[in-house]
């Protein structure tokens, strides 16, 4: 992949940024990157709030177009660039419904309604308080939560079936994030984490999502 300065990711180091790096990889789209990490005083200079007024990364820029959220920017790569690769379905499909259901689904009950309460207690007291209560609930809440996706994976190897896509990338890297917070996950889902690790995209974005990528 060479460099296009016409498209830059801002961002690594963390699920999110993986994200964006790992869509543009499957896409095999040019790129620069820009490697500011996450809690380092990058993200709250004036030229990246001007960016990103929510001071936060991924980000993606493609000339004067500036795109955040990572869930976002996995679902435009893909429906902008990905119509080939079929990484996410027609609009208007009801394919495309589903596959927004489990994007959805991995944001909200995955990232925002428990790992993220996991992280802001257990890893960041100082600014958002001791919470017990809230940290036990939220790592069982993950649990029951993943039943949803392990009931889905049982019978076909990805979320829409047997093509990977996009709502595979947003699922992976919840539930890697939770490995790495020692939740204990079913069978089923780490032999989905299997397959959808191994591919070669992953494997580069997870190089590319390093502040030291060479
Ligand atoms: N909902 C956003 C969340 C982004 C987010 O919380 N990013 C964190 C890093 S994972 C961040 O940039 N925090 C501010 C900072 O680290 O300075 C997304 O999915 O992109």
């Amino acid at each position: 992949m060479t460099a296009n300065p016409a498209r830059i990711l801002w961002g690594v180091g963390t699920s999110r940024t993986m994200r964006a790096h790992w869509m543009l990889a499957e896409l095999d789209l040019p790129y620069e990157r820009c490697a500011m990490t996450s809690r380092s005083g990058e993200t709250l200079t004036p030229e990246y709030t001007q960016l990103n007024p929510s001071q936060k990364i991924p980000a993606l820029q493609e000339g004067d177009f500036v795109l955040t959220e990572s869930a976002a920017i996995v679902n435009y790569l893909a429906g902008r660039y990905g119509a080939a690769k079929h990484l996410c379905p027609p609009t208007e499909s009801k394919g495309r419904a589903r596959y927004d259901q489990w994007c959805f689904f991995a944001m909200m009950e995955l990232d925002a309604n428990t790992l993220y309460v996991i992280r802001k207690h257990e890893d960041l007291p100082h600014i958002y308080g001791e919470a017990p209560n809230a940290l036990q609930a939220a790592r069982e809440g993950f649990v029951r939560q993943a039943k949803a996706a392990v009931a889905r994976l049982e019978g076909a190897p990805y979320v829409l079936g047997d093509a990977f896509s996009g709502a595979d990338i947003l699922l992976t890297t919840c539930l890697s994030g939770a490995i790495r917070r020692k939740i204990e996950l079913p069978d089923a889902l780490h032999a989905y984490l299997l397959r959808t690790t191994a591919r070669a995209a992953y494997q580069h974005a997870l190089r590319l999502n390093q502040r030291d990528a060479a």
